[in-house]
């Protein structure tokens, strides 16, 4: 099995994440946005987005979007961190793998755009107002994750899920960010624990480094 990947993509990042937590044979073929690669024909013969994480199987099956990707990953290997076999702890991970991607990654991507992308690729000046704006929905939503968290070792309950890999893989970016955590306890003790994870450190090293 392989999956393409980019050192530093936040989607790609939660997937190699679970691949490493369930300890999973997969070789993981590293693209370049700047070659071109992902836009060739071939590429695009496995993802028409042109965009990484896909995974691709020995037998030609191909899978993209990274939440897919890692619910087909954990349903395959029998694993908790997906529990099918319990429909409303299974939904609970739906809901906060769906709030992750449409609410809290988005608005702490679009914080480390504006504050370190920005500088570093030369980008322009960062946006004051969007950045004030951005910092703003941030606080809701990590208001939102700690509440979520209280009296709670991971988010969807006891055990830990999916959505706790893809919440912490992007919590892991918040320091980066300029986004302090002392106001949200629950979220901090969480963070805590999560970044204890081997697996979680592993596949976000490259990002930390990059950031460094
Ligand atoms: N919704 C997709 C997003 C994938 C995505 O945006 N990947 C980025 C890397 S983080 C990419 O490959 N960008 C290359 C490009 O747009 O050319 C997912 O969750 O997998």
């Amino acid at each position: 099995m392989k999956l393409y990947s980019m050192p530093i993509s936040p989607n790609a990042i939660r997937v190699r994440a679970l691949i490493h937590e369930l300890g999973l044979d997969v070789e993981i073929i590293d693209k370049d946005m700047r070659s071109g690669e992902l836009k060739s024909p071939e590429f695009l013969s496995l993802n028409p987005n042109g965009k990484v994480p896909v995974l691709e199987e020995d037998d030609g099956f191909t899978l993209w979007e990274s939440r897919a990707i890692m619910a087909y990953l954990a349903v395959k290997a029998g694993s908790t961190l997906y529990p099918v076999s319990d429909p409303r702890a299974q939904a609970q991970v739906d809901q906060w793998q769906s709030w992750h991607a449409v609410h809290f990654a988005p608005t702490i991507q679009q914080v480390l755009f504006e504050r370190r992308l920005k500088p570093l690729f030369g980008l322009g000046e960062p946006d004051e107002s969007k950045i004030e704006k951005t910092v703003k929905d941030a606080g809701e939503l990590l208001s939102v994750l700690d509440k979520g968290l209280e009296g709670k070792d991971y988010i969807a309950g006891d055990q830990m899920t999916l959505a706790d890999i893809s919440l912490a893989c992007t919590a892991a970016t918040l320091a980066q960010a300029g986004l302090l955590l002392e106001p949200y306890p629950a979220v901090a003790a969480w963070h805590l624990r999560m970044m204890e994870r081997p697996a979680i450190q592993k596949a976000v090293a490259p990002a930390m480094e990059f950031f460094a």
